[in-house]
């Protein structure tokens, strides 16, 4: 006798059914928050968790697991052997060396870029035709570093760059114009850091571009409120890390958003670090981020926004600093 009574010959899954099936690397506060909004979400059938730490990871996996009543059905691994990660559509990478006092920024990354070479090759042999998402940081250069590390195709290596900080962008437009942020069409690229881009000449709210629409209107506003906003998007990473010690729910929610794009293939733009040489002028070998189409393959295209002369130049030198910064490695 088995606990459940069939009503018929169960018939076998179909074959064409395509099983989905996401890595997370890292179970810190950024891994957690990601893997949360990907299980609230309905996003996979599997979701493996790697960590270095096997107590942390095992009573990350488990504290999950208890929360199966309450959730779509998704099957949870766990394990520090990578091999749990094998069939992976989407592996995304999280963990990272914390900054200690007084580190460097290139200290950090060296100590990261050693952790990559563990993390990376073991992923792309258990998953070689999967994506690979990164959100460690410094997440550009990273992002490099793991395609290099792959070998996989530069449309099969994301990261996941300004994302939030333009999500961060549209709240601030939002909360200033008293409109919906989903109503707000406003891109950040170039670097996930300092040298950031805003791209205000294309910003549009409910089908309305902002700044034409001021000229025409001859309503006055001041280039130091936009610069204002830029910085609150800038400094608003600094300032949560300050007051909570680190971010989470916001990249929660941002990764979880690229996920989707990627695995349900929504064929969406979203401002990501990918390969940007020959778009916008830029010809190094250089991730940073641009408005990316993005669907099951990855990448799919770049949308050829129309930047200012002042914004290309601007993306030219974010170019720059991520460039200077990366030839230090001598990857
Ligand atoms: P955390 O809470 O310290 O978690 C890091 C995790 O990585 C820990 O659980 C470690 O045990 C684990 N880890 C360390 N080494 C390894 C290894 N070799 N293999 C497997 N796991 C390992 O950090 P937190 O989760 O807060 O941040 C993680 C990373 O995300 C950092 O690099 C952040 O700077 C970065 N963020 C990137 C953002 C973005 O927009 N791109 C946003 C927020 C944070």
């Amino acid at each position: 006798q088995t606990f459940f009574t069939p009503i018929h010959q169960a018939t076998p899954p179909s074959p064409t059914k395509h099983h989905t099936k996401i890595s997370v690397i890292g179970v810190g506060n950024v891994g957690m928050a990601i893997a949360q909004t990907i299980l609230t979400q309905d996003l996979v059938d599997e979701l493996a968790l790697v960590d270095s730490n096997p107590n942390k990871l095992r009573g990350e996996m488990l504290d999950l697991q208890h929360a199966a009543a309450f959730l779509p059905r998704t099957k949870i691994l766990a394990s520090v052997d990578y091999a749990v990660t094998a069939g992976s559509d989407l592996c995304i990478v999280t963990a990272g060396a914390r900054q200690i006092a007084r580190e460097s920024r290139l200290n950090l990354l060296q100590r990261n870029l050693e952790l990559f070479r563990m993390i990376i090759p073991p992923l792309a042999k258990n998953s070689p035709d999967g994506i690979l998402l990164v959100v460690s940081n410094p997440v550009d250069v990273l992002t490099f570093v793991a395609w290099k590390l792959s070998g996989f195709s530069s449309n099969r290596v994301i990261g996941s760059g300004t994302n939030l900080d333009s999500s961060r962008f549209r709240f601030l437009i939002a909360d200033h114009l008293d409109v919906n942020a989903q109503d707000v069409q406003a891109y950040i690229v170039g670097e996930h850091g300092d040298s950031s881009v805003a791209l205000w000449s294309s910003i549009s709210v409910g089908g309305v571009p902002v700044l034409s629409f001021l000229d025409k209107q001859a309503i006055k506003y001041e280039k130091e409120t936009l610069e204002n906003i830029h910085k609150a998007v800038i400094q608003g990473a600094y300032e949560v890390i300050n007051l909570k010690g680190y971010t989470s729910w916001a990249i929660g929610y941002s990764v979880a958003s690229l996920a989707r794009s990627i695995l349900r293939n929504q064929r969406k733009i979203h401002p990501v670090s990918i390969l940007a040489k020959n778009f916008y002028g830029i010809d190094g070998e250089v991730f940073l981020s641009l408005p990316a189409q993005l669907g099951r393959a990855g990448v799919l295209g770049v949308t050829n926004a129309h930047l200012t002369d002042e914004e290309m130049q601007q993306l030219r030198d974010s170019a720059k600093t991520i460039m200077e910064f990366q030839t230090q490695l001598g990857l």
